[in-house]
């Protein structure tokens, strides 16, 4: 088998052999061998290009803005849906001034109502006042304003009646899919997320992804396909943090590949593990794929919008942060922006949007490296040296190796020479698409990048210093509920509860309820329940029952069977508001499902009251 690698390898023109997106590891291949292929697998013309974007932007946009959801049930009414003055220009033109290349908009999102007239369902805008076509005008809006579109088709569908019935309901997926990649011009990115629930018939939808990958390249060859697609994954949270070693080439195999179940288990890696490239890890794999991240996040806590978010969209200094935890961490930054009840994006969304892309642009404009744009080839141990503009102020480097001959840098150091001395500035693992470091600003008179460790030779595109403005302390946002430590967890010790930190965290052994004890009676119009903000961690509550009491003895359930709508992924607080504000002393929480494996256990990080 070795023999045969190097057969593949050197029956390629110029002795260099690439693997397109994929690459089957030989079982008597050695770590050697491994690290080599590992460094030779790239990406697809259609995935650089993705890359190359580094901005994309998401409209959360749909029945959830008027019923204020994250996640409907299927059963709204489409007369709900009630643009009053949707405005397309208002929308794309803020999201274009912010430098975004690409806009996806949720066209279906889990309620499964249709932002298009589709011929397959009634569930649509054909079946609201507004009568419109959103895909129709966000698409048009998009190739005024000269920027690609993509659509986000939600395989989850609790309101198709055939969702859970395989064959019918694939049958429906890919006639609504076939409906936006052929009425709506180019389509750039196809975004299909993870969830996936039960039908009415009690059976879990097996999708068909062979006829919906085969329907997409077909209709839109040129299309990427994100999440539970093949060329785009999911970065594992939805907080904007990027990973310290972002690897393009990893073992995480696309849900959509038949065997993946198989090469995710033998290794036990998902999108949320943190090492998903190592030398350790990749010398265990089988098959190896070019899967590069997407960081998705929201403007706003949640993903659609609410008039109690309004004063708490991210500041400019968090969104700088998240550019270089995304795009400066070898991933791509797909930011949120949801659009408002009315049709166009709230004030202060399109004003962070416009200071965020005059930010970036500003910043980058001057690259003070003299000759950092020439390309390089570094072999592990060696350095390259370069003058800096005299007298000016840096604080920031970038780093890009050639992605199109693949991703090789393991380690690499960065030294400025300030008045004569060598200084380190920046040290780490992985370069990628893109690495930006920060450090104090400084005046140098050269820069030298080391590179320690790289799997073939290293091939640089651009190293390159800039000065990117402080902006000051991010002022941290304002939490909506009360509590107090002198409250209590009725039998047993509940401190975590009420201490105001999200890091430590109560649990339970079994799913009975918890009693909290607030001392005294006081009107409440709510309350809050604060999960672990860790992503992936199990005991969150996903269904609950909440009731208040005077007096400990008797209670009143506030509402029906409630869910907290994505709060696995997004695990933020959760405020609820009751009908009518109550008076009470105690508060019963019952929860109903957690995500524990065996959903025998829960926990809560903080747990509050609702004034207002
Ligand atoms: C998740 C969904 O459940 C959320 O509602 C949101 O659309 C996010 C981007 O993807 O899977």
């Amino acid at each position: 088998m070795i023999s045969a690698i190097a057969a593949a390898l050197s029956s390629c023109a110029g002795g260099e052999k690439y693997f397109e997106k994929h690459a089957v590891i030989p079982d008597s291949a050695t770590v050697e061998q491994i690290m080599d292929i590992a460094a030779r697998v790239v990406p697809t013309p259609n995935q650089l290009a993705w890359q190359q974007m580094e901005l994309t932007a998401f409209l959360h946009y749909g029945m959830n803005t008027y019923t204020n959801r994250e996640w409907g049930d299927g059963r709204e009414n489409p007369e709900w849906f009630n643009p009053t003055a949707f405005d397309a220009d208002q929308i794309v033109a803020s999201i274009k001034a912010g430098g975004f290349k690409l806009i996806i908009l949720t066209c279906k999102h889990h309620d499964g109502f249709c932002l298009w007239p589709s011929a397959f369902t009634e569930h649509s805008v054909k079946s609201s006042p507004y009568k419109g076509d959103v895909v129709k005008e966000i698409s048009d809006a998009c190739k005024r304003h000269g920027i690609k579109f993509g659509v986000y088709l939600s395989p989850w569908d609790r309101n198709a009646p055939c969702y859970g019935d395989s064959p019918k309901y694939n049958e429906y997926f890919i006639n609504q899919l076939t409906e936006l990649l052929t009425n709506y011009g180019e389509v750039s990115e196809v975004w299909f997320d993870g969830a996936c629930g039960e039908g009415p018939n009690g059976k879990v939808q097996e999708y068909d992804w062979k006829a919906v990958t085969e329907t997409i390249h077909r209709l839109q060859p040129d299309a990427v396909t994100a999440i539970c697609g093949d060329d785009i994954r999911w970065v594992g949270n939805e907080s904007g943090k990027g990973r310290e070693s972002e690897w393009n080439v990893t073992p995480l195999a696309p849900k959509v590949y038949p065997n993946s179940e198989a090469l995710r288990s033998a290794l036990k890696i998902e999108e949320t593990t943190r090492d998903l490239g190592s030398r350790e890890l990749i010398s265990k794999a089988k098959e190896l794929f070019w899967y590069a991240s997407e960081t998705d996040v929201s403007i706003r806590p949640g993903w659609f919008y609410h008039d109690s978010q309004n004063n708490h969209v991210r500041s400019l200094k968090n969104l700088v942060d998240i550019y270089f935890s995304s795009v400066g961490s070898n991933s791509s930054l797909l930011l949120n922006v949801p659009p408002m009840p009315e049709g166009k994006l709230h004030p202060t969304d399109s004003v962070r949007l416009k200071e965020f892309g005059d930010y970036i642009k500003e910043a980058f404009a001057r690259d003070y490296v003299v000759g950092g744009t020439t390309a390089q080839n570094i072999a592990s141990g060696a350095s390259v040296t370069y003058a800096v503009e005299p007298g000016a102020k840096v604080n920031t480097v970038m780093i890009q190796e050639d992605i199109s001959k693949g991703q090789r840098v393991e380690s690499f150091t960065v030294e400025l020479l300030i008045d004569g001395q060598w200084i380190t500035v920046g040290k780490s693992t992985t370069v990628g698409y893109k690495r930006l470091l920060r450090f104090p600003a400084t005046t140098a008179e050269q820069v030298r990048l080391t590179v320690e460790d790289t799997r073939r030779p290293a091939e640089i595109l651009r190293v390159g210093l800039f000065y990117c403005p402080e902006l000051g302390s991010d002022s941290a946002v304002a939490k909506e509920y009360i509590s107090s430590s002198s409250w209590r967890c009725v039998g047993s010790n509940g401190k975590a509860l009420f201490d105001n930190d999200v890091q430590s965290v109560w649990g339970s052994k079994d799913m009975q309820p918890m009693v909290v004890d607030m001392g005294q009676q006081i009107v409440v119009a709510g309350f809050t329940y604060v999960p672990s903000d860790k992503v992936g961690a199990a005991g969150v509550v996903t269904k609950y029952r909440i009731s208040t009491s005077l007096d400990g003895e008797s209670w009143a359930q506030q509402g029906g069977d409630r869910e907290f709508e994505n709060v696995v992924n997004n695990p933020i607080a959760q405020n609820i508001r009751f009908d009518a504000p109550v008076k009470a002393r105690y508060f019963r929480f019952e929860p109903l499902e957690s995500n524990a494996s065996d959903a025998q256990f829960y926990t809560v990080a903080e747990f509050g009251a609702l004034l207002k």
